[in-house]
């Protein structure tokens, strides 16, 4: 018998809110290191993210499997349609749902309606209130105030998610709700996505970084070749854009953007393989690819 197999508590946990609000930010501070992309152009995250959250002692512990979600957003495509429906799937599937809003909570309507959603979900809910930095304390307290009084929420607790400001109280709160279960994942394991998904996501970041305004949700990763040798690994990947503008921005004067992009994304997948890493990058124009069934599959947006 393993020595945990007794005292374990394990669930699962949903990160969901409007896009923006930091909810990958979140992820990356619970579990202590970096597993989800997060940047400031909202629905960055497309995928449900997986991050696991072990804390394993001599008679037991706790094992916290937490799933990021997209923002939840009115759909303007195929791709949108798969993002919402990815994040709404997750509320029947875990143990407690972390509701996430920021500063902007009274200004977007967004989040009434993910609010009325919870409403008709059983599973207990926390509220995030996230961004604490940005608030002032009377706009805390109206928002706390606002959110306690729908009663939805067993607990509510404000965060600053970006500097890990009250992200232990989180934990804590969310380990007072796990149930005796079985140990998912190794205790050493913080993700279960293959490095080539991840290597794919962490160029989607560096593009988003580096773009401005409407061109990064139009941008979508395929890695066309993962080598991974003990010493290099050979990563060459396509950019899909949907207009022929938006690759001109991308690749930029001299290609100077993509030049800066493939730089920092190898810099990070360096430190993240322990190899050097030889990076290519490709940029392609598909007209409407987020409407497209075939392009959503090859991406892996898919069920
Ligand atoms: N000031 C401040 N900024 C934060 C905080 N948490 C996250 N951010 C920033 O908010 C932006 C969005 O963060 P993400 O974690 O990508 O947000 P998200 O909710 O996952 O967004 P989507 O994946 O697009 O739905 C980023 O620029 C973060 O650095 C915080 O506590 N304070
Ligand atoms: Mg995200």
């Amino acid at each position: 018998m393993k020595k945990n197999e007794h005292g374990i508590r394990s669930g699962f946990v949903a990160i969901v809110g409007r896009p923006n609000v930091g909810k990958s930010t979140l992820l990356n501070a619970l579990i202590g290191e970096k597993i989800a992309i997060a940047t400031d152009k909202p629905q960055t995250t497309r995928n449900r993210i997986r991050g696991i959250y072990s804390e394993m002692g001599e008679n037991g512990g706790w094992q916290i499997v937490f799933l990021d979600t997209p923002g939840i957003a009115r759909p303007r495509n195929k791709l949108g349609e798969y993002m919402t429906r990815t994040a709404m799937g997750t509320l029947n599937e875990v143990d407690v749902i972390l509701f996430l809003v920021d500063e902007m909570y009274a200004d977007k309507g967004g989040d009434s309606f993910i609010a009325e959603k919870l409403a008709h979900v059983d599973t207990p809910k926390l509220l995030i209130i996230n961004k604490m930095d940005r608030m002032d304390p009377d706009r805390f307290r109206h928002t706390y105030e606002a959110y306690e009084k729908t009663g939805l929420f067993e607990e509510l607790i404000g965060t600053c998610a970006i500097s890990g400001g009250n992200v232990p109280a989180v934990r804590e709160a969310l380990k007072r709700r796990m149930k005796e279960g079985p140990q998912y994942f190794p205790a050493d394991m913080v993700t279960d996505h293959p490095e080539r998904f991840i290597a794919c996501e962490i160029i989607r970041e560096k593009l988003l970084m580096y773009l401005d305004d409407e061109v990064p949700h139009g941008v979508a990763v395929e890695i066309e070749k993962y080598e991974e040798g003990s010493k290099l690994t050979g990563i060459s990947a396509l950019i899909y854009t949907e207009k022929k503008s938006h690759k001109s921005i991308i690749i930029g004067k001299d290609g100077k953007k993509l030049k800066g992009v493939g730089k920092s994304a190898r810099l990070e997948l360096e430190a993240l393989l322990g190899t050097k890493v030889f990076l290519e990058l490709w940029v392609k124009v598909k007209d409407r690819w987020r409407d497209s069934d075939h392009m959503l599959n090859v991406l892996g947006y898919k069920e």
